[in-house]
């Protein structure tokens, strides 16, 4: 979770029509906007040198920068996004990646996307879900090989978008996840999200600060009661898109 450097994508006009499970209606794009440019912000104020990509239009979900990539101090990872609008973004993301890392692989087969890979000081975890599959996890975990990282492959109960969509790292020793994850992280302590605010699991951890959901008082409280510093930030309209803080930059 120390991290010096980020890239993010700014919102495309298009991301109205970005992907939804459940339709609450289109993003409002001025405040879209307005919460992506606060989290750079955050990002920026947690240490962190932020470099901000040009909107892609044609990819309606592109600003969600961390799903068509993995980034760590060694080298990057292209991956192959198993929504069918986002598998391009890899493509698009190439040459960026390739002019900051020496190392750039890329996945070949199967399908994965970042939002399913958390990583643990013990190993990376990949979860299985309907965007990520098992051919795609066992294809990346022989990349992360690659890199020198462990990996292991998780399955967590279907419902959620992503695995970190319900779950993020805190500290070295310790997990923020949902009821339903309670038991996948064996040897790391687990706090668990308090009920009614599920969607506060996509939390945040760089350098010295936890970015939270606004909306989620409670996780923000126990977390603050936990010693962390807590940094609330707005999502109401990157929620309407499936999405939370860790989806909108690569970072390492
Ligand atoms: C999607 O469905 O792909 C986007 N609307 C949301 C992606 C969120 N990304 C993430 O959780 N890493």
């Amino acid at each position: 979770f120390r991290f010096d450097r980020a890239l993010a994508r700014r919102p495309a006009d298009s991301a109205v029509d970005g992907l939804r499970a459940v339709d609450r209606g289109a993003p409002d794009m001025v405040r879209f906007r307005a919460e992506h440019a606060a989290y750079l912000a955050a990002l920026e104020a947690a240490g962190v040198a932020v470099e901000v990509l040009p909107p892609l239009d044609g990819f309606p979900d592109s600003v969600f920068m961390e799903d068509p990539a993995l980034t760590f101090p060694e080298g990057a990872i292209l991956l192959r996004p198993g929504a069918p609008s986002r598998l391009g973004e890899a493509a698009e993301v190439a040459a960026e990646l390739r002019a900051r890392f020496e190392r750039v692989l890329a996945m070949e087969a199967g399908f994965a996307e970042g939002g399913d890979v958390l990583v643990t000081p013990r190993a990376v975890m990949i979860g299985l879900s309907a965007r990520t599959d098992a051919r795609g996890a066992g294809a990346l975990a022989a990349l992360l090989a690659e890199l020198g990282r462990k990996a292991e492959i998780v399955t967590p109960p279907p419902g959620v978008l992503h695995f970190k969509t319900a779950c993020s790292l805190l500290d070295s020793e310790t997990v923020l996840a949902t009821g339903q994850l309670a038991g996948f992280f064996p040897g790391l302590r687990v706090v668990l999200v308090p009920e009614g605010e599920e969607a506060a699991a996509n939390a945040l951890r760089v350098n010295d600060v936890v970015m939270v959901g606004a909306a989620f008082p409670r996780t923000a409280e126990a977390l603050d009661r936990l010693g962390y510093r807590v940094v609330p930030l707005d999502v109401a309209e990157t929620g309407k898109l499936d999405a939370g803080l860790s989806c909108m930059s690569l970072r390492w």
